[in-house]
């Protein structure tokens, strides 16, 4: 099997918004996060991938670009910008950027031409016609909306605000292809792309309501852009793709599939997603369905095509709340449980923002609390049609909205979370005074050193990256466990999903102990939360 860096590397998400701000107008930016390249580095990952920083209106928080190659002011500018990259790659860090190419701001001036008359060159940049269809919004709602200039509807998949993109128009496409080979050339090291399955849209029946992902043009565009683009550098690529199996993942992220290196899949962040509400209501979920589904994500790629490994992003509540245990005795060895269950995984680990301290969902009493779009789109569909009351509705928000993600930064137990000195845009989770970083750094036990220990284990086992995953005692719905193999080394990960000691005969391997979240060693149980992973001797 060929080696690329992407496959060894561990990726952090900064959401620049909510990591750090610089000049206390409560908004996190690009100076802020050149304050923090050290604690970055010295957490031990290799790659940073920025949330959007580009010109924006900021209807769904920067994936509404108006301008792909200026910086949005709230975040600095274009100079900020080359600094910051500079002084990530003098921490030995990359940096990858978020390509939101499914769609525009309606405030981009191709959409602005688009509108402008039907016979503009730019009208088919985007899509128009007479009558809506019965296509949804994915933030709620017709996905048509009526524009009073031409009297024609546009289509936008996401918010009003967000039009999509036509592929299928050649001169879009270059355009596209274009702007990236100008970030390229300034020297990133590769594109997360945004809702990348959504762009081709040909063939879709009308009365449909749910869009479809993965039309089979997708595939043809990713294979021009590969060649256009992408495979004249040596960069990482990892796209976004909601609603995709492995066996399509071969596809897209194949070894000789030239299209992508990794895709997010979402297949394990719906597990816990009620029948009717998705997300937006609290739902009893399985660890038999958590560890199938990633298990065969791991066996179907497995060495054919490489996977990458996330709890978290902004888009998700946080992990601990939602698969482990925020209860203050079990947070941190529980969010240390799922740390090393998913990093010692094959594929490219990711770490959200505040994952390494622990950060928890947040319960804000208001609606006005909250800032993003999509809750607010809900909350009207689900209340204003009876279908919930508010009551039910706000614990929905309290459990799956994105702010969960979305609270800024922890960093002290100073105003705001050391967050900023002004008014944040969005309420700090009143808990830092207990999460934080500078509580974790002057913790030799707390999260921030275990994630350290994660990334240092990577970088000396070429084992973890490597080897063969095998799942043990699939129908066990306490523990997970499993192997990784390679060159006759074993690796046994055990680990307990629950606040009880359970048996586990696995978790009584000899040999050398690389990963444990208690002080203590034990055999044959695992205690509450516990992990333990053995190098078999
Ligand atoms: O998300 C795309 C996507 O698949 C969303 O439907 C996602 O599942 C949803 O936000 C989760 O509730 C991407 C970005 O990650 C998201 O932040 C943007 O809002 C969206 O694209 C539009 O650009
Ligand atoms: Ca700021």
């Amino acid at each position: 099997m060929e080696k690329h860096w992407w496959q060894e590397a561990v990726v952090y998400q900064i959401y620049p918004r909510s990591f750090q701000d610089s000049n206390g107008d409560g908004i996190g930016d690009l100076r802020g996060i050149m304050q923090h390249l050290d604690y970055l580095q010295q957490l031990g990952v290799t790659v940073l991938w920025l949330s959007p920083v580009y010109q924006s209106p900021n209807d769904d928080n920067g994936y509404d670009i108006s301008d792909y190659e200026a910086i949005m002011a709230d975040f600095g500018t274009m100079a900020d910008f080359d600094e910051l990259l500079a002084a990530v790659h003098a921490h030995g860090m990359r940096l990858i950027m978020d390509l939101v190419a499914n769609h525009t701001s309606d405030e981009h001036p191709w959409f602005k031409a688009s509108r402008a008359s039907l016979t503009n060159p730019y009208r088919d940049y985007y899509f128009w016609r007479d009558r809506p269809n019965a296509w949804q919004s994915n933030f709620s709602g017709p996905a048509w909306q009526f524009d009073a200039k031409t009297k024609q509807y546009y289509l936008h998949l996401f918010s009003k605000k967000q039009p999509d993109l036509n592929w299928a128009n050649a001169a879009m496409r270059q355009d596209i292809y274009a702007m990236m080979r100008r970030w390229l050339a300034k020297g990133i090291d590769g594109f997360r792309l945004d809702a990348i399955n959504l762009i081709d849209k040909h063939g879709v029946p009308d009365d449909l309501t749910y869009f479809p992902r993965n039309g089979a043009r997708v595939h043809d565009y990713l294979r021009e852009m590969n060649q256009e683009v992408l495979s004249h550098y040596d960069i990482m690529t990892v796209g976004e793709t909601s609603d995709t199996v492995p066996e399509e993942a071969l596809q897209y992220a194949g070894f000789d599939a030239h299209e992508l290196n990794m895709l997010f899949q979402f297949d394990h962040m719906e597990v816990d997603f009620d029948p009717q509400f998705g997300k937006w209501q609290k739902h009893p979920w399985s660890l038999v369905a958590l560890k199938t589904i990633l298990s065969r994500w791991q066996t179907v790629l497995a060495g054919k095509a490489w996977n990458s490994l996330y709890w978290n992003n902004h888009d998700q509540p946080r992990v601990v709340s939602r698969f482990g245990d925020d209860r203050p005795q079990y947070r941190v060895l529980s969010a240390k449980m799922l740390a090393a269950v998913l990093h010692l995984m094959q594929g490219t680990p990711y770490i959200y923002q505040g994952e390494e301290l622990g950060m928890t969902n947040v319960a804000f009493r208001q609606l006005a609390d909250y800032r993003d779009i999509e809750t607010y789109n809900a909350y009207h569909e689900f209340v204003d049609s009876g279908q919930l009351t508010a009551d039910q509705m706000m614990a929905g928000v309290h459990h799956g909205s994105r702010d969960n993600a979305r609270t800024p930064m922890q960093w002290d137990d100073s105003a705001n979370a050391g967050f900023t000195q002004g008014r944040p845009w969005i309420e700090v989770n009143p808990n830092y005074p207990a999460i934080n970083a500078k509580a974790a750094l002057a913790d030799p036990q707390s999260l921030y050193y275990f994630y350290q220990h994660l990334t240092a284990l990577r970088r000396k086992y070429p084992l973890i990256v490597y080897a063969q995953y095998a799942l043990l005692d699939p129908t066990n719905e306490q523990t997970w466990c499993y192997t990784r193999t390679l060159d006759g080394q074993t690796l046994v990960v055990t680990a307990n999903f629950t606040a009880e000691t359970v048996a586990c005969p696995a978790a009584a391997a000899a040999g050398e102990q690389l990963v444990h979240n208690y002080a203590v060693a034990h055999t044959a149980t695992l205690r509450p939360y516990e992990v333990r992973a053995i190098l078999l001797a």
